[in-house]
């Protein structure tokens, strides 16, 4: 035996909605089943120590920038403070952030890079 859900509070259509022609007869454009996964910032923190250059290469190799735009967030990040290298799902920006870090303590440096959600 099987209940009635109304559709309203159902999550979208399955299998079993289908009828003879493979028509849903569920609506899907105002509550699509995926979600889209919510995104965080990865943000380069200002030291006095870190060499300019070791920024620039942290951010074309793991956040693939070019040299130009590289440099562009390298500045902005020393003369303003902070700065964001880029925007990332959850398990992207905290790999970025730990490949970072690894980066700055194996130099040395006290290099720090945070995420934080959008
Ligand atoms: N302020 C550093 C210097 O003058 C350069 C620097 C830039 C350090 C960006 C960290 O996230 C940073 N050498």
């Amino acid at each position: 035996m099987q209940s009635f859900v109304p559709p309203a509070v159902r999550a979208g259509p399955e299998d079993g909605d289908r009828d003879a022609d493979g028509q849903s007869g569920v609506a899907t454009k105002t509550r699509p089943k995926t979600k889209k996964p919510s995104l965080y910032r990865v943000l380069l923190l200002n030291d006095d120590y870190t060499p300019m250059e070791f920024v620039v290469a942290i951010l074309e190799q793991v956040f693939n920038k070019s040299r130009e735009e590289a440099t562009r967030i390298m500045l902005h990040v020393h003369n303003q403070g902070v700065g964001e290298c880029g925007v990332y799902p959850f398990e992207v920006a905290e790999t970025k952030v730990t490949h970072v870090m690894d980066a700055a303590r194996r130099n040395q440096h006290p290099l720090q890079c945070v995420m934080e959600k959008q």
